[in-house]
């Protein structure tokens, strides 16, 4: 079939108060030079680059909380502002559900999917598949650091601090069984508890070992057939670190180039994906510009590349 012709646009958001390595702000920036915006207008797609939402920088941020990184402010660090940023998040993504274009938000950590998924999520049910080592499913209570990108897919289900769980509009965003984890290999003990019991759907990398990723895919999609919009959020610290080195919290044992590609094509084919996350990616921490290359990469692959 030939491929679909969208209006994208591209939303960078600069956000590093979701964790505690200076650079992640960067990761906009990154993307854009390794050219998304040229690489998705080559797929024929119409293309607008919106900017960046405005996030607070890092020492304005802490004087807010009247904290430094060192002292969490109720436990979360930087929490004012990451609910001050998720909220004109949330706004943008709102506006962007409500019209027929598919926008591509590039972080920034992974907190700002707080802001991306509930705002995506007003315009209906939303599944949402999220491409992650990590399980980003702690709560105040089970978080080892307080860093607040542990935590977006425990928010989005109604399971945490509450001025992020109310963000947007109160309560879950989500229900657990419309979200799909892929690539999983790392996560906090009382995490791990939680996510067992929390009827999210998870592939490991052990199921994409023992499996393959065409089968997790597609049953990855199988368990949001119900659903007509899809919103695919891309930590890359889920694919292989010697392959994505530019990331803040690199696990060994990741998605190769060809799984990660893989999964893109498969999700395109479903002709669901209706908006996109691509985050965590540090150009401090990259081998040149490779990591965000890689991204730009995946994301011609989740909107209609193809090989043949
Ligand atoms: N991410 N589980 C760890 C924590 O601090 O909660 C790591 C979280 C990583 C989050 O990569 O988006
Ligand atoms: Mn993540
Ligand atoms: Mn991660
Ligand atoms: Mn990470």
């Amino acid at each position: 079939a030939a491929i679909q012709h969208h209006r994208l646009r591209i939303l960078g958001i600069p956000m590093d108060l979701g964790q505690q390595r200076r650079g992640v702000d960067m990761g906009p920036s990154a993307v854009r030079y390794a050219g998304l915006y040229e690489r998705l207008r080559g797929l024929g797609h119409q293309v607008e680059d919106a900017g960046n939402v405005p996030v607070p920088v890092r020492h304005e941020a802490a004087v807010q909380a009247r904290s430094w990184t060192e002292t969490p402010e109720g436990g979360l660090h930087h929490l004012p502002a990451v609910v001050q940023a998720c909220q004109q998040i949330f706004d943008a993504a709102q506006a962007s559900a409500a019209s027929q274009e598919i926008p591509i938000f590039l972080g920034g950590d992974h907190s700002i999917a707080i802001g991306t998924v509930s705002g995506m999520a007003t315009a209906g049910p939303l599944g949402l598949i999220w491409v992650d080592a990590h399980g980003d499913f702690n709560t105040p209570a089970s978080s080892p650091s307080g860093n607040i990108h542990g935590m977006p897919v425990a928010v989005l289900t109604g399971r945490g601090h509450p001025d992020l769980v109310d963000l947007g509009y109160p309560g879950a965003k989500l229900l657990p069984q419309h979200i799909v984890l892929v690539g999983v290999r790392s996560l906090d003990p009382e995490e791990r508890v939680a996510l067992a019991g929390s009827g999210i759907n998870v592939y490991t990398m052990r199921d994409i070992d023992e499996l393959g990723m065409a089968t997790v895919a597609r049953r990855a999609l199988s368990r949001l057939s119900s659903l007509a919009r899809i919103h695919v959020s891309i930590d890359m610290d889920a694919i292989e670190p010697a392959v994505a080195p530019g990331v803040g919290t690199p696990v060994a044992g990741g998605l190769t180039f060809r799984e990660a590609h893989l999964l893109m094509e498969i999700l395109a084919e479903s002709e669901k994906v209706r908006s996109v996350d691509v985050v965590e990616i540090n150009p401090i921490l990259d081998e040149g510009n490779r990591t965000a290359e890689l991204a730009v990469e995946l994301i011609a692959s989740l909107l209609g590349q193809r090989i043949l």
